[in-house]
């Protein structure tokens, strides 16, 4: 295994010491380690994976120097973009080392969400022309490692990838925590709202542990899931499938559960929410100020106006709660009032340990929902 330690200061003796991206699970140990020996003007979790290359763009025009980017392979197609338009030796030509999570790898029992990403990253990374290596397990063989990375970026101007298994880094825990002040977890709000969502109405839940718990609140009421959606994947675009059911079943009222995260990793689907205007439409974010899903990396959640944005962009209603009584208090008339409607309810970070995750495929999921939709 590698140290995260061990791997920063490989880093840092090559002259890279600038990190910015999206937090992955496989990679939770290597971004505490950075969080607590960075400064935060050298450490920028971004709002998206593309967000996070053209940051790092802006990073090496005005430095000169090579910078980090990391993400989960799933935000590989959020970069593709910039990867392609932006750094490419035949437009800008800007050298930036990728740190990969290979989830799905194959072989490797993974969730559905992410076996064909894990199928076809590396065959991607081929495709997008950009040269990788499996980062190494050993800490003996790390230094010449960084060395060939750091040669290519060097001499060849470009990106390199290290693309990273499972269980590569050694253990690291934070020591930089906040404490919360807030009461709520996003369980027992979960268990609130969807207790008051007809049967008759859909929910589409967001990538993470909030639809593992919305799952898992169905089983414990002996309830199906056919009126739910779970977005496994797809993070930041539970809002627009939300947006694409309310137009089309109209007599139905739709409630997208979201979190902060994927919320500000496409923000800019408010403003469709907001000027298409569906009055069936419930968007509830569950704000903790946290990746909590993949190790609780912080978010600028509860550092921005999450409501004050979503009237900006043409939402009739917003609403923030801290409390369950207030939550409840809410939630007596939520459908009464004018939609589309932004429900911020702010919850402590964490899950219960033993959260499950949906028993059911993906398909059954879709079908069981198609069925559900046709119903009057
Ligand atoms: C494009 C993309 N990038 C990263 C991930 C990895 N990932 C899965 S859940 C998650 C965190 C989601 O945070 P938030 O929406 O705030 O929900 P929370 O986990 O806090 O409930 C991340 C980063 C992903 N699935 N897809």
């Amino acid at each position: 295994m590698i140290s995260p330690s061990r791997f920063f200061n490989e880093l840092k003796s090559c002259d890279i010491d600038f990190y910015t991206g999206v937090p992955d699970s496989l990679l939770k140990n290597m971004c505490a380690f950075i969080s607590d020996n960075l400064p935060a003007s050298q450490h920028i979790i971004a709002a998206n994976e593309g967000g996070a290359v053209g940051l790092a763009a802006g990073y090496h025009l005005a430095t000169g120097r090579i910078p980090v980017v990391y993400m989960q392979n799933s935000g590989l197609g959020n970069t593709v973009n910039p990867l392609m338009s932006l750094t490419d030796k035949l437009v800008y030509h800007i050298p930036l080392l990728l740190i990969i999570g290979w989830r799905g790898e194959p072989g490797v029992k993974d969730e559905p969400q992410h076996l064909k990403q894990g199928l076809v990253t590396l065959p991607l990374l081929e495709t997008l022309g950009i040269k990788y290596e499996i980062m190494v397990e050993e800490e003996s063989l790390l230094s010449a490692q960084v060395e060939r990375a750091v040669s290519h970026m060097r001499e060849m101007g470009e990106a390199f990838a290290l693309v990273v298994k499972k269980g590569t880094f050694d253990e690291y825990e934070l020591q930089s925590k906040q404490e919360s002040v807030l009461t709520l977890n996003r369980e027992r709000a979960i268990e609130l709202i969807t207790a008051s969502v007809s049967d008759h109405d859909v929910i589409v839940s967001t990538t993470g542990k909030t639809s593992r718990e919305l799952f898992e609140y169905r089983v414990a009421k002996k309830q199906g899931h056919q009126q739910d959606f779970l977005t496994v994947g797809s993070m930041g675009h539970a809002s627009q499938i939300a947006l694409g059911i309310a137009i089309n079943q109209p007599n139905r009222n739709v409630f997208c559960f979201d979190g902060d995260g994927a919320t500000i990793m496409h923000t800019g689907n408010m403003a469709i929410i907001g000027t298409v205007a569906p009055f069936n439409y419930y968007h509830i974010v569950f704000n903790n100020g946290a990746h909590d899903s993949v190790g609780g990396q912080p978010t600028v959640g509860l550092k921005v106006d999450i409501p004050a944005v979503a009237k900006a962009l043409g939402y009739k209603t917003v609403i923030s709660v801290d409390n369950e009584a207030d939550l409840a208090h809410q939630l007596k008339d939520l459908t009464g009032r004018q939609a589309p409607l932004l429900l911020e309810v702010k919850v402590k970070k964490g899950a219960r340990k033993d959260l499950g995750r949906p028993t059911t495929t993906p398909i059954e999921n879709k079908e069981a929902l198609m069925r559900f939709l046709k119903m009057e």
